[in-house]
């Protein structure tokens, strides 16, 4: 594959093809969170910047996670650069047993400088669905008591892969202190590289991302800058187009979500012990 492409660097190798997508969804749609997990779902959290694509991912792992593969469109995503998700959302696959937390996009203006407050709010399970983060105090956590059945159980940090060598030193410090955070409640993190289809691999060869050098050196610097390990990092692509989600798209998805299941079960189950 020539130059561009080194497999002794790869940190993930995914099978891509039909049967692998099955059984990813198989483990997926009958994963059953352990008892003490109050309210009996998985909370996973998408937190990034605005536009990163953290809505279209849910939609993703929706429409990746149906049996036929049909493109879901549940968590309302945006066409302009403006934030599109003010309030805190979650959703829950029908039948399934994990629940996304869609926040709004961190350089929106609802955050103000209060970021550190409002996501120690979140993961706490203060803060219920619905809830517009530009009208909250954050000085008055009383107000916002803990419900234990929105307590985030991980994070996926949301991050556009076109854009991210862009980011400047403020804003991969903030990001360095918030998952250092999420890390200090012992929650499983990981990062989500959206916009794959946007980073110039030929399509022929998206099956073998984790070779590709750029991608690589990409995943290589966030890991520097946020510090966070390069074998948590993930790349997804949330370009659907027509009725159904491709093969590798829908497996590097569900890769990414199979991971963060398994690693936040295992973290659930330490934790609880
Ligand atoms: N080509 C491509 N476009 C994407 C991808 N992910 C998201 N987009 C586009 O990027 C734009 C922003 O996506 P959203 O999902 O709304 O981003 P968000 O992080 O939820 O944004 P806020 O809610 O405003 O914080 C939309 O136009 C999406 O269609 C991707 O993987 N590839
Ligand atoms: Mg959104």
């Amino acid at each position: 594959m020539g130059n561009s492409y080194s497999k002794e660097d790869a940190v993930h190798d995914p099978i891509i093809d039909q049967r692998n997508l099955e059984s990813l969804r198989s483990y997926l749609r009958s994963y059953n969170p352990p008892r003490e997990c109050v309210g009996g779902y998985l909370n996973i959290l998408l937190f990034g910047l605005v536009g990163a694509g953290k809505s279209s991912t849910i939609n993703t792992f929706f429409s990746a996670l149906d049996r036929e593969g049909r493109t879901a469109n549940i968590a309302p995503w945006s066409s302009s650069d403006r934030s599109f998700t003010p309030e805190l959302w979650s959703f829950t696959p029908e039948t399934l047993k994990f629940r996304f937390w869609d926040a709004p996009g961190l350089s929106s203006k609802d955050y103000e400088k209060n970021a550190e407050k409002i996501l120690t709010m979140i993961l706490d399970g203060r803060l219920p669905p619905g809830t517009k983060i530009k009208d909250l105090d954050p000085d008055l956590e009383c107000k916002y008591p803990v419900t234990e059945e929105n307590k985030i159980h991980g994070v996926a940090f949301v991050f556009n892969l076109e854009t991210v060598d862009n980011l400047s030193a403020d804003v991969l410090n903030e990001f360095r202190k918030l998952q250092a955070l999420v890390g200090q409640k012992y929650l499983y993190r990981i990062v989500i590289g959206t916009h794959f289809d946007q980073i110039g691999i030929p399509k022929s060869h998206e099956a073998y991302i984790y070779q590709y050098k750029r991608l690589q050196e990409k995943f290589s610097q966030l890991s520097e800058d946020i510090k966070m390990d390069k074998r948590v990092m993930f790349a997804i692509s949330n370009d659907l187009k027509g009725g159904h989600i491709e093969i590798t798209k829908a497996v590097l998805a569900l890769y990414a979500l199979e991971n963060m299941v398994r690693n936040l079960d295992l973290f659930f189950r330490v934790t609880h012990q």
